[in-house]
């Protein structure tokens, strides 16, 4: 009954050290040392092995250790093996901070006094009460929700879309492709935080910038492909779009030559919004194995059907 573990290494040795703290009897194993490939039943990864069946036969679960899976190639993954992603509070946690950063970065003007700085310009902008400024998460999972729940106590209006109706107290619920135009028209800052799936990939692009109002601004915290890129840049050049801030992009890491790097509206960070913490992360897979030997759903099971 083997879990094995094939992401980070450093991390890797902090959940061998969990895992022998809180569940001593269990044979926990770290990529590339996996011992007997047919005790595998549990396997924890970002990037599972690329014939994952033929290495580890008798596997059971995987978990993913981010809170998306869609590294996953789910054609390779046989319907009897649950995927599971990671749903641990710290994701959520440092989530919040960075999106919550890079909104008061856009609506305290920061960009424009980088620009200022810059032409050693010294010269006061007027300040914009948060109420004029429309937040719109595109997402309202774990994640959206728990960014939409610190934002609104700033007072800033916000609202969020999904596939499914939602109720979210002071947040004004959009849900399906027939409403997404209303969504975007009513978003002064659009976030993305929505799963890779088929629906989503290349979502983002000339219609959905072209939807929202003159000066929107656009922060990416889901995944690159979610975005086409030249009509982000375009949106940006025509100055449709006052700026972006972009955790992910398609590739990661970016080619040195890309126009985002040196493009003055465009701040760039290394994927690095959130990152799973090993403490809180192992609880969660403990739990889960103890659901899933119980016969019980585990949770962030994730529907096969619908991606995510
Ligand atoms: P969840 O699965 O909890 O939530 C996903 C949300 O997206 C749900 O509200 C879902 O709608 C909505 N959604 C999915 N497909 C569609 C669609 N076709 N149309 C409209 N809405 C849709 O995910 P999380 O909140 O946990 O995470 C979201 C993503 O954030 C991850 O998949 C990952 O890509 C990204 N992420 C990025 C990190 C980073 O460091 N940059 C770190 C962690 C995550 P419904 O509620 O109706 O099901
Ligand atoms: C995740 C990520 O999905 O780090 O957790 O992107």
């Amino acid at each position: 009954m083997t879990i094995l573990y094939k992401a980070d290494p450093e991390r890797g040795r902090q959940w061998a050290r969990r895992f022998a703290q809180k569940a001593p009897d269990m044979p926990f194993r770290l990529w590339p040392d996996i011992g007997d490939p047919a005790a595998v039943r549990y396997l924890a990864a970002w990037q599972p092995p690329a014939d994952i069946m033929q290495t580890l036969p008798n596997l059971k679960v995987i978990f993913s250790v981010g809170a998306g899976i869609d590294q996953f190639d789910l054609s390779s993954v046989p319907p009897h093996v649950a995927v599971v992603r990671m749903t641990e509070s710290g994701i959520a946690e440092s989530m919040v901070e960075y999106v919550t950063q890079a909104v008061l970065t856009i609506h305290r003007d920061l960009f424009d006094y980088a620009m200022q700085q810059r032409e050693r310009v010294w010269r006061e902008r007027p300040v914009r009460a948060a109420s004029t400024r429309r937040i719109g998460v595109l997402g309202l999972g774990m994640l959206g929700t728990a960014v939409l729940n610190t934002l609104r106590l700033f007072g800033f209006p916000c609202a969020g879309w999904s596939r499914s109706p939602h109720e979210i107290e002071g947040v004004e619920c959009y849900a399906g492709t027939e409403s997404l135009d209303a969504f975007l028209a009513r978003t002064d800052i659009l976030v993305c935080l929505l799963p890779l799936t088929d629906a989503t990939r290349g979502l983002i692009g000339k219609r959905v910038f072209g939807a929202l109002p003159e000066g929107a601004s656009f922060i990416n915290v889901g995944r690159g492909p979610h975005v086409i890129q030249q009509d982000l840049l375009d949106a940006l050049d025509s100055d449709h779009l006052h700026a972006a801030i972009l955790d992910v992009t398609e590739p990661e890491p970016l080619p040195p030559t890309h126009p985002f790097w040196t493009h003055p509206r465009v701040r760039l960070t290394p994927h690095i919004a959130s990152a799973t913490r090993p403490e809180t992360a192992v609880d969660v897979v403990l739990e889960n194995l103890r659901r899933h030997r119980a016969g019980e759903r585990m949770i962030g099971e994730i529907d096969r059907t619908r991606g995510y």
